[in-house]
């Protein structure tokens, strides 16, 4: 989402999975004309799904980048998928690149594709921005196939990670294990090859939600939360579905709370919208049925005749909707076990409202909190600590509240996203002398 937006004031091309299986996918993509941006889709194989997004990309990559090596499933069939949808992605994808198109690539699901690319023939600049953790080198050594991954970094020109912890791990990750030299503060040489590792926090469209927050939005959540509230006060979690996020570890901080100050029994509600993903991936159905029997067993221990302590929601909803329900917040609690930026902390403090802002509860784990330091900043593994915090959130005085809001809110409009992409594309921009147009994968 936060991506489109900041895409839409480039004249480009964006190419991807469309999402879909099918039998027997095209060779090449299906190109749709949207205003400035065409989009390049093609659909996979339900092999390709299982063994490259499932498999490799969402088993193996994603919880050894959030530090999750237990979870971590690596299979070297899954592993020969992801490197299969990448080549077919770069042979592709090598059919429409321009001579002076600049290249970005985005997330984990298609880290070997510039190397891809290359061995096609793409000189051009191609840059990376890797949304999620860069783990330590010593969690990284243990996927399998880890040093090939970093073998293949320095086919980027430019990689973007979202904090300096992140630029430093990988950095350090790249010196050990492939004999990576540093030439500069953030440049490496690795053989023939520089490539820039640089910390590139990504922002949220901060006017957008500004904006949003103010209108009336109607929904049903909206209209029964309201009317369900009178004079409690709500706090709010807001996440996809995934281990990462500390769901339940969150409920039970909440839970803590309530056993520890009685006397705010009845005067809060807990609203967690919480929409459903990857499916598929075995580890998120057992957490949907961890955060279920969670929920329950804290409903019905706490809850009284008239007054439920958490409220649970899994559908996606709307900007102006998710917006208008930040701002009747008085808390956000944004408390992931890890996390590569977390965007929710950020659009929470853009939708508040200037003369009585909420509070913002982050983890100390999630990117963001490198950046908004005026937050209660929190261990989320650390139960008792969080619902001392949740405590300390509705008993701030309007005068804390502003100020800790004002300085964070100072922050997001240093970089908000359409910033963040300009100067990812100026830097890429530099390693060539002209470009017609971006193409974004
Ligand atoms: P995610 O893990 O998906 O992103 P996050 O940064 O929190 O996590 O972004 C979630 C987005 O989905 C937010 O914009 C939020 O508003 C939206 N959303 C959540 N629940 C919703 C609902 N019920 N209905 C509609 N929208 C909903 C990955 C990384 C993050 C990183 C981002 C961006 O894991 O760490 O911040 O990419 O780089």
């Amino acid at each position: 989402m936060a991506l489109h937006e900041a895409f839409q004031a480039y004249k480009g091309l964006w190419f991807g999975w469309s999402g879909k299986v099918s039998a027997h996918p095209a060779a090449q993509p299906k190109i749709i004309d949207k205003g400035q941006v065409q989009y390049a889709v093609m659909d996979l194989t339900s092999l390709d799904r299982q063994e490259y997004y499932n498999g490799f990309a969402n088993r193996a990559l994603w919880p050894i980048m959030h530090y999750r090596i237990g979870l971590s499933e690596f299979s070297r069939a899954d592993y020969a998928g992801y490197l299969r949808v990448n080549r077919s992605f770069a042979s592709a994808l090598a059919h429409l690149i321009q001579p002076d198109d600049l290249v970005w690539v985005h997330d984990y699901h298609l880290i070997p594709l510039a190397s891809e690319l290359r061995a096609v023939g793409i000189t051009n600049p191609i840059g990376y921005f890797h949304h999620i953790p860069w783990p330590a080198p010593e969690v990284l050594g243990a996927l399998p196939g880890s040093t090939e991954l970093l073998r293949v970094i320095p086919d980027y020109d430019l990689v973007g990670v979202q904090t300096e912890r992140d630029a430093d791990n990988l950095r350090r990750s790249l010196v050990q294990e492939v004999g990576a030299v540093h030439r500069g503060a953030d440049l490496l040489d690795v053989g023939s090859r520089h490539v820039r590792i640089k910390s590139a926090p990504i922002g949220i469209d901060v006017h957008g939600f500004q904006q949003a927050a103010q209108r009336s939005g109607s929904s049903r959540l909206l209209k029964q939360t309201i009317a369900g509230l009178g004079s409690r006060k709500l706090i709010i979690g807001v996440d996809r579905l995934d281990y990462s996020k500390g769901i339940p570890e969150r409920m039970e901080a909440f839970e803590r709370f309530l056993v520890s100050h009685p006397d705010q029994r009845g005067r809060v509600t807990y609203l967690q919208i919480a929409p459903t993903s990857r499916s598929e991936v075995p580890e998120y159905a057992t957490l949907s049925r961890v955060v279920n029997e969670t929920l329950g067993r804290i409903n019905g221990s706490l809850g009284e005749p008239g007054w439920v302590p958490i409220h649970y929601v899994t559908s996606t909803y709307s900007r102006a909707v998710l917006a208008r329900l930040y701002r009747l917040s008085r808390v956000g609690l944004v408390t992931p076990i890890r996390d590569g930026m977390n965007l929710v902390a950020k659009e929470y403090v853009a939708a508040q409202d200037p003369q009585d802002p909420g509070v913002l509860i982050l983890s100390k784990f999630a990117g963001a909190a490198e950046e908004l330091t005026n937050a209660l900043i929190v261990n989320p593994n650390d139960k008792v600590e969080v619902a001392e915090a949740i405590q300390q959130a509705l008993h701030m005085s309007r005068e804390e509240r502003v100020a800790r809001w004002q300085a964070m809110l100072n922050v997001l409009w240093a970089s908000d996203v359409s910033q963040w992409a300009a100067s990812f594309i100026k830097d890429l921009a530099g390693h060539k002398t002209s470009r017609a147009r971006s193409k974004i994968a």
